[in-house]
């Protein structure tokens, strides 16, 4: 169950697939380990690279929800599902300024800010690196996920001084044309080439619950793993069903398989922040906990995640205090 070797790998030129490190072969047999067994494996990368009493914490917040082009099929921001979310337009900056000062002063690290774009146009591009740099001197980190960027985009964040672009492939190359019809695996790669060669760090998960196999997962996990450099923060989300959306009935996952999840990330990036990211707010604390264990050290902090709720910040002070857990 080793890595494969490095020096067995046929790069292509261009950077756009990934990099044959981690074999699907090798994920599925971490998957298949016993589970305490798997999460003891994870502790121990885990403790080699972090303190594993220590959680990092962003705070997100959408700045454009809803009306969005694309046809995921989780997301409630896609105008082509009738859900409970209205489209509304670019926040002015100063709610967002607002937002995030209310986030540090909770205690906050990064903030991370959301819209419901296929990518930005140039224009709004313009009002986000405002929100960008505003962010930025308030002396936190900054990220932000606004879909596919075309060429010169990153660079203008990063001269604004974006700290991370989360960007997730979401699920396995495979599956992907089952959940999303509009844009490819493929995009997503060349958006984080683009986040990449322009300097920003790259946060990059998915999404599990979605109906896709174990073997799926494991897929997905690889995928980032083997990309030319790792994220450095992988977002794990369960998926949050959302009523009038294609998946808002699907069956929910077992619980242990996101832990085992996490656990896989955790051994094939052992030096990314692995993030609990949605769907926490249907955990228990004992199950928090457990994936915290697994190797999760980074989370959503703040009562609203996108469109969505996340546990209230009273509910997280007190599991971090209960666990011995500092925040960074
Ligand atoms: N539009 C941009 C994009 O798609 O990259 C940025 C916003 S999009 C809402 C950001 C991420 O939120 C998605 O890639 C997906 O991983 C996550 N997400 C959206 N809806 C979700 C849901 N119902 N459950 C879990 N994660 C979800
Ligand atoms: C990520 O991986 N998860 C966050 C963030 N990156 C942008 C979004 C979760 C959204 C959950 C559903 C919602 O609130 O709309
Ligand atoms: Fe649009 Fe992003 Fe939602 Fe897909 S996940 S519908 S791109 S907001």
């Amino acid at each position: 169950m080793q890595a494969s070797s490095l020096a067995a790998v046929s790069c292509d030129t261009k950077p756009l697939t990934t990099v044959r490190r981690w074999a699907v072969e090798d994920v599925l047999a971490l998957y298949d380990l016993p589970l305490m067994d798997l999460i003891w494996r994870a502790q121990g990368v885990h403790r080699e690279h972090f303190d594993p009493n220590a959680i990092q914490r962003s705070t997100l917040l959408s700045v454009k929800t809803g009306g969005c082009s694309e046809d995921c099929s989780y997301c409630s921001q896609s105008a082509r599902y009738e859900t409970d979310t209205a489209r509304e337009r670019l926040m002015p900056l100063d709610e967002v300024v607002a937002a995030a000062k209310a986030a540090k002063d909770k205690g906050a690290s990064r903030f991370c800010m959301g819209a419901a774009w296929k990518g930005p146009k140039d224009n709004d591009l313009d009002r986000v690196l405002d929100m960008v740099r505003e962010v930025k001197a308030l002396g936190m980190q900054t990220c932000v996920t606004l879909g596919m960027l075309k060429d010169g985009q990153a660079e203008k964040l990063k001269e604004a001084g974006l700290d991370y672009y989360n960007h997730n492939l979401d699920t396995d190359k495979e599956f992907y044309g089952q959940v999303i019809k509009t844009h490819t695996h493929d995009d997503r790669l060349d958006t984080l080439d683009q986040v990449r060669d322009a300097g920003i760090n790259v946060c990059s998960g998915g999404i599990i619950g979605m109906g896709e196999s174990r073997k799926n997962r494991a897929a997905l996990i690889v995928q980032l793993a083997n990309l030319p450099k790792p994220p450095e923060s992988v977002p794990i989300n369960n998926l949050v069903p959302i009523p009038g959306t294609p998946l808002a009935d699907n069956p929910r996952l077992d619980p242990f398989e996101f832990v085992r999840t996490i656990a896989a990330a955790r051994i094939t990036m052992p030096t990314s922040w692995v993030r609990l990211s949605a769907g926490r707010q249907e955990m228990s604390d004992e199950l928090q906990a457990m994936c915290f264990l697994a190797g999760a050290n980074s989370m959503f902090y703040g009562d609203f995640l996108l469109t969505t709720g996340n546990p209230d910040i009273e509910r997280d002070d007190a599991l971090f205090a209960r666990l011995g857990i500092k925040a960074v």
